[in-house]
């Protein structure tokens, strides 16, 4: 597996590329607001990312800018957990370098498939 780099920020998308196939990845779902592919460092058995065409560094950001791309990204993550999980899943928004952050185009998790901890680590 290619060494992921730990920080992706503007001009050098890397989810930006992936959106516009420069970049390969399994397409699991893809409409006019939002892409979904799979995870390339998978951290449970369902671990797909859902992002806006568009790039926005974080939720918030999106949120203000287009909340119709944000509940796109929603429901087509509960789709892909209706579909894989059972409708039973984390949607996680890492927001920042020391919440893990390392990709800064707006970025859903999808995760599912096993059991979860609470808290979060
Ligand atoms: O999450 C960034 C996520 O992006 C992390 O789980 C790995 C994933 N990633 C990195 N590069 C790729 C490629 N090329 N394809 C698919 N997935 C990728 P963060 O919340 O920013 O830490």
């Amino acid at each position: 597996m290619a060494e992921v780099s730990r920080v992706q920020r503007a001009p050098d998308d890397l989810f930006l590329k992936i959106v516009a196939g420069e970049v390969p990845a399994t397409i699991v779902h893809s409409d006019d607001l939002v892409v979904a592919f799979e995870d390339v460092n998978p951290q449970a058995p369902v671990h797909v990312l859902v992002v806006p065409r568009e790039r926005y560094e974080n939720v918030a950001e999106l949120a203000a800018a287009s909340p119709q791309a944000l509940a796109r990204l929603v429901e087509v993550a509960q789709r892909i957990a209706d579909e894989r999980c059972g409708g039973e899943y984390r949607l996680v928004f890492n927001t920042g370098t020391a919440v893990g952050q390392s990709v800064f185009h707006v970025h859903g998790h999808v995760l599912g498939g096993r059991d979860f901890t609470w808290p979060p680590g």
